[in-house]
């Protein structure tokens, strides 16, 4: 167990789902967004704070031992927030981590990164990087800062390229993007607690049928997901056909593939 956990973005959909099943790992979880945060119980405590904001940052990091970074723009959009909570606020992070000497960061990294890749390639964490919009740049970067602070002063890192964490799988790109709830917190209790992780790249999706992510590269993890989409592909397949050049059905990153650009 953890002495001090942060979880950033705790207000979002993961971090709501996230914050009662992370109190198993730590003493005290430590919690972050931009946004209002429900009261903390016991166990926890409540720091809100804009990932922009370098001093709130140093703050926020201070007497932690690691931290699940799940804050930050989530969907694809105009660049000037992304830049400020994705790219700066990484810095921010890393930066925090490294004046605080905290030695673990597990980052919600996404599927977007390789989003241009198309749906009938399997490619592993070696592949280069495809990202398919602002966002998924973002979370390029987000994965190369990582690895230089890895690099240069060993702060540990595993970016999870989470697919779609979702209750359930929401269309048939997902019936391969899923990823459950309970099979993101194991691999989040992986990430956190197996030792000599250095810079890891894992692909968040659960156990389904059709695999576009290869995870040889993060065996040492130990995860192994036990949820799959199966239960939902009937209703799925069964929904009106989608036309032969939308990007659900080509491209791993699906729609965002199609968004943009965006005037400022
Ligand atoms: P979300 O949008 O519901 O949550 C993100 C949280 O970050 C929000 O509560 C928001 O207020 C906070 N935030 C945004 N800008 C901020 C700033 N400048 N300073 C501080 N906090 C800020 O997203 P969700 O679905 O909960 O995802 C969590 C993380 O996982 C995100 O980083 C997302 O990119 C990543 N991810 C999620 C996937 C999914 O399927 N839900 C798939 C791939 C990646
Ligand atoms: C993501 O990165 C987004 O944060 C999430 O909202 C979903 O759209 C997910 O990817 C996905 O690709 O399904």
């Amino acid at each position: 167990m953890l002495d001090r956990l942060l979880l950033t973005g705790a207000a979002g959909a993961l971090g709501r789902a996230l914050r009662p099943r992370l109190a198993a790992m730590a003493r005290t979880l430590r919690l972050s967004d931009i946004a209002a945060l429900d009261a903390p119980a016991a166990h926890e405590e409540v720091m809100c704070c804009d990932l922009g904001d370098r001093d709130a940052m140093e703050r926020l990091v201070a007497g932690c031992d690691a931290a699940v970074h799940l804050g930050g723009i989530s969907v694809e959009g105009p660049f000037p927030p992304i830049l400020n909570a994705n790219i700066v606020g990484m810095h921010h992070l890393y930066e925090a981590a490294r004046i605080h000497g905290m030695r673990r960061i597990v980052f919600a990294s996404s599927n977007h990164v390789v989003g241009f890749y198309r749906q009938s390639e399997v490619i592993d964490a070696t592949a280069p990087p495809r990202p398919d919009g602002n966002y998924g740049v973002s979370k390029a970067f987000g994965e190369l800062i990582s690895r230089f602070y890895f690099d240069r002063y060993g702060i540990e890192t595993v970016c999870i390229r989470i697919g779609s964490a979702q209750p359930h799988p929401l269309d048939r790109r997902m019936l391969a993007s899923w990823l459950s709830y309970d099979d993101l917190t194991e691999l989040i209790r992986c990430s956190l607690f197996t030792p000599n992780v250095g810079h890891t790249i894992v692909h968040g999706a659960s156990a389904n049928r059709d695999r576009w992510w290869n995870d040889r590269h993060a065996a040492h993890l130990g995860w192994t997901p036990k949820d799959n989409t199966e239960p939902w592909r009937a209703q799925l397949e069964a929904a009106p056909a989608v036309a032969a050049d939308d990007p659900l059905l080509i491209y791993q990153g699906g729609r965002f593939t199609a968004q943009g650009p965006f005037p400022e």
